[in-house]
């Protein structure tokens, strides 16, 4: 990152894991790092408080790799593409270095955003704008359909909060709302009876909603609230045990220590864009007292 990009006190390009850099914000006491491979908003901190976000000890740091953690962006599909098993799984943007092209702190925020590297691949330019506060961490994705056809999309913002314990934690706000279970082969629709709670490996798509939704933690003695805007699809997910067993880049004894609860626009909620058609999905992460 050029450092004409860098406000002192308030913006900074730093070397990171795997000697990756990242671009540190910072505001009145909170911080929050987004490396430049995958736009990837690895940590978020409010002042006095833990971190918000949760990335494995076995992640890879690596170009062309995922990191196992933090807010992978999926995109310009969530899941299996739909149609090419050859190409990985939720997208090509969280495998390469977006290019930081502004920045810019105010009275109350601390801002960058940084730019897909067009390619021939996907007919579309994508850019990420992180924007922190002093109480709220804030990334928006914007899709622009630069061809002249129109561009099926999926995505997801694909967050992994820190918990105390999955097992003595709540997610609220989707209560009486259908979901995907994605875990049994015919991924039956199913509805949410009251908060969602843990006690075996959990993978749903809940559709058509808008709404926020709070992870309750009283082991932390808090609530972080994941609120949205222009994302009709919420995916919860942890991987319990066998999963974690199963993925190289996720301890076995990892999975009691997050959830994932993901801003998202995929499934039923899958969109089309227009040729030249813009869209932007955010999602505004918060912690309260519980
Ligand atoms: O968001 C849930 C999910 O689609 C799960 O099915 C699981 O695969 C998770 O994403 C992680 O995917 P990844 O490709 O990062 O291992």
């Amino acid at each position: 990152m050029n450092q004409s990009l860098s406000i002192p006190g308030r913006v900074s390009v730093k070397t990171g894991k795997g000697g990756l850099s990242y671009i540190e914000l910072r505001y009145n006491g909170a911080e929050a790092h987004v490396y430049l491979q995958g736009a990837h908003v690895l940590h978020y901190q409010p002042a006095e408080q833990a971190p918000v976000l949760w990335h494995s000890q076995k992640s890879n740091f690596e170009t062309n790799r995922p990191i196992r953690g933090g807010i992978p962006v999926c995109w310009p599909w969530f899941g299996a593409h739909p149609s090419d098993t050859t190409l990985p799984a939720h997208g090509l943007a969280r495998l390469v270095e977006w290019e930081p092209i502004a920045s810019d702190s105010t009275p109350i925020t601390t801002t960058v955003t940084l730019r897909y590297p067009n390619s021939e691949k996907i007919r579309a330019s994508a850019e990420l704008i992180v924007i922190l506060t002093d109480d709220s961490l804030t990334v928006t994705l914007t899709t622009t359909n630069i061809s002249t056809e129109p561009m099926p999309l999926t995505e997801a913002l694909h967050a992994y909060f820190a918990v105390s314990d999955i097992h003595n934690i709540s997610v609220h706000g989707l209560e009486g709302q259908p979901y995907i279970d994605t875990l049994p082969a015919v991924r039956p629709l199913r509805t949410q009876t009251g908060p969602i709670t843990f006690t075996k490996e959990t993978d749903r798509i809940y559709i058509d909603t808008p709404r926020e939704c709070a992870i309750h933690d009283p082991g932390m003695n808090r609530r972080i609230l994941v609120g949205k805007e222009n994302s009709l699809s919420t995916v919860v997910w942890n991987p319990w045990i066998a999963k974690a067993a199963r993925m190289p880049d996720y301890g076995d004894n990892e999975y009691p220590e997050m959830v994932c609860v993901e801003t998202a626009n995929c499934g039923p909620n899958a969109l089309r864009l227009t040729p030249g058609q813009t869209h932007a999905l955010t999602t505004r992460i918060r912690v309260v007292a519980l």
